[in-house]
């Protein structure tokens, strides 16, 4: 036991990850219209980046790389403030890697090319594999567990999958693998995706995260690179990966929950339903994503904030919250939230009521705002005797109505700059 840890210690000391945080996530609408998807506020004190962030630091993943490009400035921001604890004495860092034009005098253009076009800066770390992954899924994982999985397998990559149901499986890369998991097929985003064998109702679904040993990494972008023909479009799932399933030995990792033994939780909340949904799920007694496991602790930056407090306004009015999360500096006065997930100073006023909704930070809610079935973006103000959630004709002339019906409510559809510049 004492040899497989230390064993599995010198493989995560020897690993480089990059996340890949560079993309929009334009299924969420205006909340990123101006930040990047894995800066998007996630339960309570979070975004979405701290995720695989936290999993790479619990996982003994020290060296971290962070690749941004679209609308980074809240994301670069947030991880300058909160990841900056990492000990460079130990070689420990979290590094941010924009587009800065090193190779190309283009910005990134597919995933593999975000990668190539740092492969110097990667490179001078002398990782002995690389973890390539995504910024913008929340689950907690172990990834010591799919490293040892593919040193023991000798794989050249190594894939992190989990099962979905068929009918949504044409939004992931979809392989088919053999008894001793080797991808045999890998076809991205397909219209008419394979079904397990024996489940017909299920896909094998690539998770966007991939162990590369090193020298295969460097050896594929490069080729990949030196496609000038028009042929690829320089991104992992698409072109690198059903590229080398026939020449390399390239191995599927099922992502599972190693103490229930069925699959884990991984949720891509790239929709305002999915978001909503994610966020009201953290809630309950006992969430499939709990966040108050103190042996996998998910670390963020959050500005020093005194408690939440509930207070009586004038009139004697309860202020309360049940079946909800509050974060720190907010205010509840006067008024009742129910099955709601309140983040950072956050103030409802007095006579008003917000239920099965998610407030991002910086809100302030007027008096007599009856809110339900909504995310509130960071820095609104809603007007005194506001409605929202009740009307869907009229909700839909002001704000934007998910396929569900989350009403998404940001500064500027109320007419109002973000109060911060
Ligand atoms: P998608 O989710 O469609 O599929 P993509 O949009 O390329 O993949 O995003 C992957 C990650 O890379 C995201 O974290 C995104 O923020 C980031 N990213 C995108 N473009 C980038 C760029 N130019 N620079 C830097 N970062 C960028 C992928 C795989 C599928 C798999 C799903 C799982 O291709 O095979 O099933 O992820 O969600
Ligand atoms: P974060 O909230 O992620 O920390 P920012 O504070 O940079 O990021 O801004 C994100 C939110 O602020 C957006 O959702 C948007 O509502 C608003 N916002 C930021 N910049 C502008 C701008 N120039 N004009 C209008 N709204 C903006």
């Amino acid at each position: 036991m004492q040899t497989a840890k230390r064993y599995v210690s010198r493989l995560t000391r020897h690993t480089l990850a990059l996340v890949l945080a560079g993309g929009r996530g334009s299924r969420l609408y205006d909340l990123t219209k101006w930040r990047a998807k894995p800066a998007v506020p996630f339960g309570g004190k979070f975004r979405i980046i701290d995720f695989p962030l936290s999993n790479c630091i619990n996982s003994g993943i020290g060296q971290v790389g962070v690749i941004t490009q679209y609308k980074s400035h809240s994301l670069m921001r947030h991880i300058q403030r909160g990841w900056g604890f990492m000990r460079s004495e130990l070689d420990e860092f979290v590094e941010l890697l924009p587009a800065q034009q090193r190779i190309e005098t283009s910005w990134y253009e597919g995933t593999a090319d975000a990668v190539l076009q740092n492969l110097d800066i990667i490179r001078g770390h002398k990782p002995e594999y690389v973890l390539i992954l995504a910024g913008d899924h929340v689950y907690k994982m172990d990834y010591a567990t799919m490293l040892a999985a593919h040193v023991e397998s000798g794989a050249d990559i190594t894939v992190g999958c989990i099962e979905v149901p068929i009918d949504e499986a044409c939004a992931f890369g979809v392989m088919s693998v053999d008894d001793e998991l080797r991808i045999t097929e890998f076809v991205e985003k397909p219209e008419h995706p394979r079904p397990m064998p024996g489940s017909p109702g299920k896909a094998l679904a690539s998770m966007g995260i991939y162990v590369f040993s090193a020298e295969i990494l460097f050896d594929e972008l490069t080729t990949d690179h030196e496609l000038l023909d028009g042929s690829s479009s320089h991104d992992f799932g698409r072109d690198i990966i059903p590229s080398v399933i026939k020449r390399l030995r390239v191995m599927a990792f099922p992502f599972r929950d190693p103490i229930h033994n069925k699959p884990a939780y991984w949720r891509d909340v790239g929709t305002i339903d999915a978001l909503w949904q994610a966020n009201l799920e953290l809630i309950g007694v006992s969430p499939e994503l709990n966040l108050y496991d103190s042996h996998w602790p998910i670390w963020t930056y959050q500005e020093q904030l005194p408690p939440a407090k509930f207070v009586f306004d004038d009139d004697d009015r309860r202020g309360m919250a049940v079946d909800s999360m509050v974060a720190g500096g907010s205010i509840i006065s006067g008024s009742t939230v129910r099955h709601s997930l309140i983040f950072s100073q956050v103030t409802v006023h007095s006579y008003s009521e917000v239920s099965y909704s998610v407030i991002f930070p910086d809100v302030e809610i007027g008096r007599h705002c009856h809110i339900r079935n909504a995310v509130i973006d960071r820095g609104c103000r809603i007007p005194d005797n506001s409605r929202i959630g009740f009307d869907e004709t009229e909700d839909r002339s002001r704000f934007h109505v998910s396929p569900k019906g989350i009403v998404l409510v940001t500064p500027e559809m109320l007419g109002q700059d973000y109060p911060h510049g």
